[in-house]
């Protein structure tokens, strides 16, 4: 289950190896990259839905590399692997840590995220993505610019805004540059870890700027693995559904 830097690293990792595997996305941007591997895109239909997935596809190993903040599915996950008795790891980076420089506030959540903005008058780079922003709206008199992958479809919840449109991974110089040209005071972050969100984070570091940063929601505990390397390593050694088909299947 894909839609992070880490799946599609994987996805070429598997497709090279040649192992059956499909690569799953929920469907969430109008045109994803694809991947060098089957792709299904969609929901399953909750735990029963991924259950029975996991069941008719034959499906032996469930590798969930989706973003840490994607607790939903996730959670999903652990419940309708158990329910069908297929294998299943985590595959996600850690979280970023503050170093010499970085000017954070730590906020658990949203709503804490948007308590931690001035009333009014504030100009802030809110690189949270589309789902989220009803929350800030809590603080109209702030100026946002917000990132997101596709043209908004509906009127935003907030009413001002600049919208840059834009896909990842991201680089410090750009991130610096568009923040220098909007007048950037704040930043709001999740803590996503990874390459390609960091960018934002290193451009307030350079220009001096304050970051909110928003843990990573709970999920179930299951195994978690931090490479490539160890995922593959857990796939040729990890016993996957207990009846076992010959032909092993990944998703
Ligand atoms: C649909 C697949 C790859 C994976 C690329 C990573 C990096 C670039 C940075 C900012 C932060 C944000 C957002 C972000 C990044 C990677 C990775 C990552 C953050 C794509 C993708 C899908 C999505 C979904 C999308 C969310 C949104 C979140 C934008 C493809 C490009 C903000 C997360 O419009 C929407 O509804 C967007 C929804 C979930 C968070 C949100 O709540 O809005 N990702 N992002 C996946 C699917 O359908 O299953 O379109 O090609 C993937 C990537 N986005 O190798 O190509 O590894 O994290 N994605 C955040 O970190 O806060 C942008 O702007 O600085
Ligand atoms: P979420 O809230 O945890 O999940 C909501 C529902 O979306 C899930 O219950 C499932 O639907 C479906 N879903 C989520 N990921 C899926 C996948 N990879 N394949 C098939 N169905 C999936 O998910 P989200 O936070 O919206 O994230 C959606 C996608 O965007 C994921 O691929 C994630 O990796 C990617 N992404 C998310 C973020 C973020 O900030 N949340 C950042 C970068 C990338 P059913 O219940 O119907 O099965």
């Amino acid at each position: 289950m894909g839609g992070t830097t880490e799946a599609s690293r994987l996805a070429v990792a598997l497709a090279e190896a040649g192992l059956d595997a499909v690569f799953s996305y929920a469907g969430r941007t109008a045109h994803p990259v694809s991947r060098p591997l089957p792709l299904r895109v969609g929901g399953f239909g909750g735990v029963n839905g991924l259950a029975g997935y996991l069941r008719k596809e034959g499906i032996t190993h469930v590798v969930d590399a989706t973003h840490p903040f994607a607790a939903q599915m996730s959670t999903n996950a652990v419940a309708a692997c158990a329910q069908a008795r297929v294998a299943l790891c985590g595959f996600e980076r850690a979280p970023w840590q503050a170093g010499a420089g970085d000017l954070w506030t730590h906020v658990g959540s949203l709503e804490a995220a948007v308590e931690a903005l001035p009333d009014l008058g504030a100009r802030v780079f809110l690189a949270i993505g589309k789902q989220n922003l009803s929350a800030f709206a809590g603080k109209p008199a702030n100026h946002y610019l917000l990132r997101l992958v596709d043209p908004p479809e509906a009127p935003l919840p907030l009413p001002n805004t600049s919208v840059e449109i834009a896909r990842g991974p991201f680089v410090a110089a750009g991130d610096r540059a568009l923040m220098q040209a909007h007048g950037i005071t704040h930043v709001v972050s999740k803590n996503a870890g990874g390459s390609g969100a960091e960018a934002k984070l290193q451009a307030a570091r350079d220009l001096g700027l304050p970051v909110i940063i928003i843990a990573r929601p709970k999920v179930p505990p299951r195994l978690v693995l931090g490479s490539v390397a160890e995922v593959m390593d857990w796939l040729a050694n990890a016993a996957g559904h207990e009846e076992t088909s010959p032909a092993d299947r990944g998703v």
